[in-house]
């Protein structure tokens, strides 16, 4: 297929580079000049990326970022023809998105909210789960390339829903997290071998798939970025908005956004959202 992706960020770029590997021909576009893919051609603008595509894949940082890539300056809506499908796999808020699907369709096309779960790992080793808002005919012509980019993709709902369960998702993620995370450093406050304590954590019903992900990195201490901080802290306040403004109270996510305030503040915001782990640490003597 013709296929123009737009953004090469962690996620963007690895995923197209899995698009090419296939055989699809790629024409990619990025803000800032220099980041390609090996086997894709590369355009000037979005406009120019999305011009003769069949699909136009985004994946880029907020909803801000989003808005300028398909409605900005030679953005890739001039390019919309009927029958062109967008899909955004960025993660931004539910109701953003309906308002850019409204706007690709008035052009005769089709918008599709596909946000990712599988990190860095994932995105490289094709392994990717899509969580989707579609129209289901729409989601059954995208499915060789769902499955070219990832292990899965599950079509939620209509549009919207899919990044809706992304951040119900991602709120659970945030907040197993800092349970993980706030149990070490209570534990090692209290003297405890950390080794002792991980294998017991396995054998028990604390185990869980974010602390499998996690635990190696935590116990290297390595913190680079596989999710950086500060695209789950635009997560976590993506998740506050759209509590807000649906009526649904969470504390404990605004005591976990505290705390990522807290790091981004010491800035952690660059590294993995594990490193609010050391903020735990340092406030309490660790
Ligand atoms: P990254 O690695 O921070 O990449 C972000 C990408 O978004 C990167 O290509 C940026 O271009 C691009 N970007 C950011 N702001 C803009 C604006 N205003 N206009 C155009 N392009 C922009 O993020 P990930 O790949 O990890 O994540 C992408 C999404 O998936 C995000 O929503 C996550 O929550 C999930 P740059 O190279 O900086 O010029």
């Amino acid at each position: 297929m013709r296929i123009a992706f737009l953004g090469l960020g962690i996620m963007g770029r690895p995923m197209a580079q899995n698009l090419v590997k296939a055989g699809h021909q790629v024409k990619v576009w990025n803000r800032t000049a220099g980041k390609t893919v090996e086997g894709a051609a590369v355009a000037a603008t979005p406009k120019e990326a999305a011009r003769d595509a069949e699909i136009v894949w985004l994946c880029v940082s907020d909803t801000k970022a989003v808005e300028q890539v398909l409605f900005g300056h030679d953005g890739a809506a001039d390019s919309i023809q009927p029958g062109t499908i967008v899909v955004d796999s960025s993660t931004i808020l539910p109701s953003a998105s309906l308002k850019c699907a409204e706007r690709i369709r008035s052009k005769g096309g089709d918008f599709v909210d596909a946000p990712v779960t599988g990190s860095k790992v994932g995105a490289e080793a094709g392994q990717l789960i899509f969580i989707v808002g579609a129209r289901q005919a729409t989601f059954d012509k995208l499915q060789p390339l769902f499955a070219t980019m990832g292990k899965s993709a599950v079509r939620v709902g209509e549009n919207g829903k899919g990044l809706a369960a992304k951040l119900s998702m991602n709120l659970m993620i945030a907040l197993t997290f800092e349970g993980f995370a706030e149990a070490l450093v209570l534990a090692k406050k209290q003297g405890v071998d950390l080794q002792p304590l991980m294998s017991l954590i396995n054998q028990s019903m604390v185990r869980s798939g974010v602390v499998d992900y996690k635990a190696p990195f935590v116990m290297g201490r390595d913190f680079t970025a596989n999710f950086p901080m500060r695209l789950m802290h635009k997560d976590i306040h993506l998740m506050l908005d759209a509590a807000r403004q649906n009526g649904v109270k969470l504390p404990g996510l605004e005591t976990v956004d505290r705390v990522y305030e807290a790091s981004v503040h010491q800035g952690n915001e660059n590294l993995d959202y594990a490193a609010t782990l050391l903020t735990l640490e340092k406030s309490a003597g660790l």
